[in-house]
């Protein structure tokens, strides 16, 4: 794989702001004989946290510091990298990083750090976007699966699926380029059989993917109703505090607001909305145009009915205003029935909606069943130890993959077209290497070569 950029970069790898320790990084061809300069000091052992004093080019000392140097290719990005460990003042920090770029090195772009481990074979494009998504994982099994994506529990999956693959196709491959040799497997169903064991793999990995994509990205819910049924009293008994005001006057919440929440291990955000109803107050308008707007961005609508007001079958168009009743409809809708506290006559039925949850958001009453129901509709299993981190990215390579899979499948069972199983089997192939990044057109001819004695 190409080297990456032959420049020495550097950068500030603690958070900005004052504390204990501020760590600069420097990576590249240049980072000894820089480190060198800056120290005074010659003789750096690798991996030796050596005590060090910093100077700047008139031999004035910036700061004593903590400096380790990791000699290519055993270092995170595979070149050399010197790691400083300073004081961590973000006076220090940068005047020592300004004093770096005069001596060569510069300034890193975002990701740079990874993007040359990546280059430099040291981690897979899988691990490298784990490593984001475990600075920025918002709950602890986001962290966790994300730390699994880093060591390589996905990377695992996805390679021995595509030795499986690449298996496959070599026997199709084979038959098809060597009909002499007489491997006529099709009527053996061994070809069907693998390939709906891969079929059966995949859609495993997609499920568990799911998952730690749902981990890590969470997803988004807007609380939508008539006024007065109760939404900001849920948004606060789901955060735990008081964020929204809450009253009995209708038409209370003018302008959204949102808390995300740790819904067994995922963060869910909610959106409080304005109440939908006719109105002609200006303000309340604005308030009810911002509610669509969030519906619009929502992946999931909770929609909250006062059930001590309501009983029987209550169609949507009977709770809001027909017309954003539609909006409503174009978005998956959990059914909320509030103030069970109060409910006295009927239980009520929401025509339309599949599920509903009664509750007492005042009182917190059957909100864990609330809480279970939103993760059967987001579809988050309820065990996820094994769970990796996944992105959007790679679950569409995933699906791909499967897509290409399934019609694989039907071009052999139906027409016992080989031809097109291969082809499909290629592009599977494509779709799952580009996930880890580790796609070569060449990988399939030595596949072929090294595994088919053709001589014979
Ligand atoms: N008894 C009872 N009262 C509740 C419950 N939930 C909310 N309320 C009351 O219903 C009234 C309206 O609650 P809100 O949470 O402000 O309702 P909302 O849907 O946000 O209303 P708008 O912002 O006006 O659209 C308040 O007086 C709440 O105390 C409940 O579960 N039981
Ligand atoms: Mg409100």
């Amino acid at each position: 794989m190409l080297a990456s950029n032959s420049d020495t970069i550097c950068a500030i790898a603690t958070p900005p702001g004052k504390g204990g320790v501020g760590i600069i990084r420097i990576s590249g061809k240049q980072a000894l004989p820089i480190a060198r300069r800056i120290s005074h000091k010659e003789n750096l052992t690798p991996r030796l946290a050596n005590y060090v004093t910093l100077f700047d080019p008139n031999g004035d000392a910036i700061d004593s510091a903590l400096l380790i140097y990791f000699k290519g290719p055993h270092s995170f990005t595979g070149e050399d990298v010197v790691e400083l460990q300073t004081h961590g003042s973000p006076v220090v920090l940068t005047m020592l990083l300004r004093v770096l770029t005069q001596y060569g090195a510069r300034p890193a772009l975002p990701g740079e750090y990874s993007k040359r481990a990546y280059l430099n074979d040291k981690i897979d494009l899988i691990q490298a976007e784990a490593i984001a998504d475990l600075i920025n994982a918002s709950t602890e099994s986001a962290a966790l699966s994300a730390q699994r994506s880093l060591t390589g529990s996905f990377s695992t999956q996805i390679n021995s699926f595509l030795e499986n693959l690449i298996n496959l196709r070599v026997f199709v491959e084979a038959a098809i380029d060597f009909p002499e040799e007489e491997i006529d497997f099709i009527g053996e169903h061994k070809v069907i059989n693998k390939l709906t064991g891969l079929i059966a793999d995949l859609a495993a990995i997609i499920q568990t993917a799911r998952t730690g994509q749902l981990l890590q990205e969470g997803s988004t819910f807007a609380l939508v109703g008539a006024p007065n049924a109760g939404k900001s009293s849920l948004l606060n008994c789901l955060a735990g505090v008081d964020r929204a005001i809450v009253t009995d006057i209708a038409g209370t919440t003018r302008d959204t607001l949102d808390t995300t929440v740790d819904i067994s291990g995922m963060p869910v955000t909610f959106v409080d909305t304005a109440g939908l109803r006719e109105t002609s107050d200006i303000v309340e308008k604005v308030g009810i145009e911002r509610t669509l707007s969030a519906i619009e961005h929502a992946d999931f609508v909770l929609f909250i009915v006062d059930g001590s007001v309501h009983s029987g079958r209550v169609s949507l168009e009977q709770l809001v205003p027909p017309l954003l009743a539609d909006t409503l409809r174009q978005k998956p809708i959990l059914g909320v029935i509030n103030k069970s506290d109060k409910i006295t006559g009927d239980a009520l039925i929401l025509e339309g909606i599949d599920s509903s949850v009664v509750i007492s958001a005042k009182l917190g009453l059957n909100v864990d069943s609330l809480k279970d129901r939103i993760c059967e509709l987001v579809g988050l299993s309820t065990s996820y130890d094994a769970t990796f981190s996944a992105r959007e990215r790679h679950l569409s390579q995933l699906n791909f993959a499967l897509t290409f899979l399934q019609t694989g499948f039907e071009q052999l069972s139906y027409s016992g077209a080989s031809e097109l199983l291969a082809e499909d089997l290629r592009q599977a192939q494509t779709a799952m290497s580009q996930i880890t990044g580790a796609f070569t057109s060449d990988d399939l001819l030595g596949e072929i070569f090294s595994n088919f004695c053709i001589g014979k």
